[in-house]
């Protein structure tokens, strides 16, 4: 009688677990963390957005603390949330960023200060330079200082260059002329002598963009001036990671004395409307159904291939953990990704480790494994 009841009982709970929604909550507790995994090799980030900040979205409330000890700012530091008009700063949303990252112990990398997109409306459409200079020094100064002796790391500069190597004709460089990059690095080294100054910018991996931040780094150092990294955003598609221009970016920013991270990871499955792999959010495409081939799920076999893409990246990185210092995945999980609506808005990608219900992917797997060969 008693071993009836008994299975009955564990057939009741079985059933209850299976269909309770916290179900993926218990299966995440048991998970590795990427963090510890490799906490030998190079921090471990993900991109945070507002409702993950406040944690308002159950589904990664223990997930995110669990497995990164990293974050960034998905957009919360950007111009124009956190400096909206002259002289008026918002800096709520980034405050608590910084509660949320210190409360979990996460080194917090600010993105970004100098960006040609997402400028406040009322710098937009400045002409004189006397305005864009007042902007400039005013917005480094103010918002690095307030974060100063807490935050690890500024993106002090992103996206400043083409895809041919030259500087992009954005309206710093118009205004400010070529030098307003060594500017600014200078003033976050002044604003907060201790946080590390990063370059951050995608394809950079690409040997004429390279060729372009190898200059700068250049110009920088010879003014005298620090910088501590390059930030390779690290957007490529599931079957086209460039490995071998990541390697020789590697070594060759580590030879000019900088540490490399890998900073908005993600590996999209999605065809592309055109050849050349971009990540200017300036440039959309129209939706049609081929451009969106899984609306419901992603195939089994595609999930695999992507998670092959995933380990031999690693693979790769952990060959150079001495000199890349942090890979940072730009989201949690797939129904999160910026990705999801750019080029083309309202298809469903697939690029993270994490799927929509915050489970782990083939690709959590085969990048955990990556350590324990
Ligand atoms: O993921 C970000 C998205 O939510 C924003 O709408 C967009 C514009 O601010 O920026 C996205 O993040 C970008 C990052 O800041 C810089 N590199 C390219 C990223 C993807 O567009």
């Amino acid at each position: 009688m008693r071993a009836k009841y008994s299975i009955i009982f564990f057939v009741v709970v079985v059933t209850a677990i299976s269909f309770y929604p916290g179900k993926r909550i218990s299966a995440q507790q048991i998970l590795p963390p990427l963090k510890e995994v490799f906490k030998k090799d190079f921090l471990i980030g993900t991109a945070l957005n507002s409702m993950q900040i406040y944690e308002k979205d159950a589904g990664p409330v223990k997930l995110i603390p669990q497995q990164f000890n990293a974050v960034t700012a998905e957009n919360v530091m950007k111009a124009a949330e956190i400096h909206p008009q002259w002289n008026v700063y918002q800096f709520e949303m980034a405050d608590k960023l910084m509660d949320y990252a210190a409360r979990y112990r996460m080194k917090v990398n600010g993105h970004t200060l100098v960006w040609h997109s997402q400028l406040p409306v009322f710098v937009q459409h400045m002409k004189d330079a006397d305005s864009v200079m007042r902007f400039f020094v005013d917005h480094i100064n103010t918002v690095v200082g307030r974060y100063k002796g807490r935050i690890y790391s500024w993106d002090v500069v992103n996206e400043a260059l083409e895809e041919d190597g030259t500087l992009r004709r954005s309206i710093f460089l118009e205004t400010l002329g070529e030098d307003y990059i060594v500017n600014a690095f200078r003033l976050a080294q002044k604003a907060d002598p201790k946080a590390k100054l990063y370059y951050n910018d995608y394809n950079i991996e690409q040997p004429l963009k390279r060729a372009g931040v190898i200059a700068l780094v250049k110009k920088i150092q010879a003014a005298g001036v620090r910088i501590d990294g390059i930030g390779i955003q690290g957007h490529w598609r599931y079957d086209a990671v460039p490995l071998q221009y990541i390697e020789e970016s590697i070594r060759a920013f580590s030879s000019l004395g900088l540490e490399t991270m890998i900073t908005e990871l993600d590996l999209s499955v999605l065809p592309g409307p055109w050849e050349s792999n971009e990540a200017d959010i300036n440039k959309t495409a129209r939706w049609n159904e081929r451009m969106n081939p899984w609306p419901d799920a992603l195939p089994d076999t595609v999930a695999q291939i992507q998670a092959k893409a995933y380990a031999s990246l690693f693979i790769l990185l952990l060959k150079y953990n001495q000199q890349v210092s942090r890979i940072t995945f730009w989201g949690v999980n797939d129904g999160q990704s910026w990705l999801n609506d750019w080029p083309i808005k309202g298809r469903t990608n697939y690029p993270l480790l994490f799927d929509r219900i915050f489970l782990p992917k083939h690709a959590f797997y085969s990048v955990i494994e990556t350590r324990r060969k």
